[in-house]
């Protein structure tokens, strides 16, 4: 059996976001975890969770199936909206939805050459 269809398409989309990753060695880490609420069947969610691997960042994952109401709650008093993936980051007092812009802020805040906040 093949990789499910969500896989697939998160992988493509995330093709045009983060590509090689080197020069870690050379990249600001966070000090306290970065939290991420997704679920599984989410592609853009997908996106986020990769983009976190390929930087090689560790992170709480708040999960948000549907059905957790609580969780849902959550994300809706977060950012407006129950929409998936949401990143927070206490270290920078970032919380964001967008699969795009989260890759984006991630590449630039804990991507290779970056620098703490000052
Ligand atoms: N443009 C958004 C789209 C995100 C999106 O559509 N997420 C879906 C899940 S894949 C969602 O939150 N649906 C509402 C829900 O699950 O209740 C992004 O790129 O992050």
């Amino acid at each position: 059996m093949g990789p499910p269809l969500t896989a697939i398409l998160a992988s493509f989309i995330r093709r045009r976001g983060v590509r090689r990753r080197e020069g870690l060695e050379t990249a600001h880490r966070p000090a306290k975890l970065l939290e991420l609420y997704s679920f599984e069947g989410c592609p853009f969610c997908r996106v986020a969770r990769e983009a976190l691997n390929e930087l090689d960042l560790d992170y709480v994952h708040r999960t948000a199936p549907k059905g957790n109401d609580a969780r849902r709650a959550e994300v809706r008093g977060l950012v407006g909206l129950a929409q998936f993936p949401v990143l927070v980051d206490p270290n920078t007092a970032v919380t964001m939805a967008e699969s795009a812009d989260i890759v984006r802020y991630l590449e630039r805040t804990y991507g290779p050459g970056t620098r703490p906040a000052p």
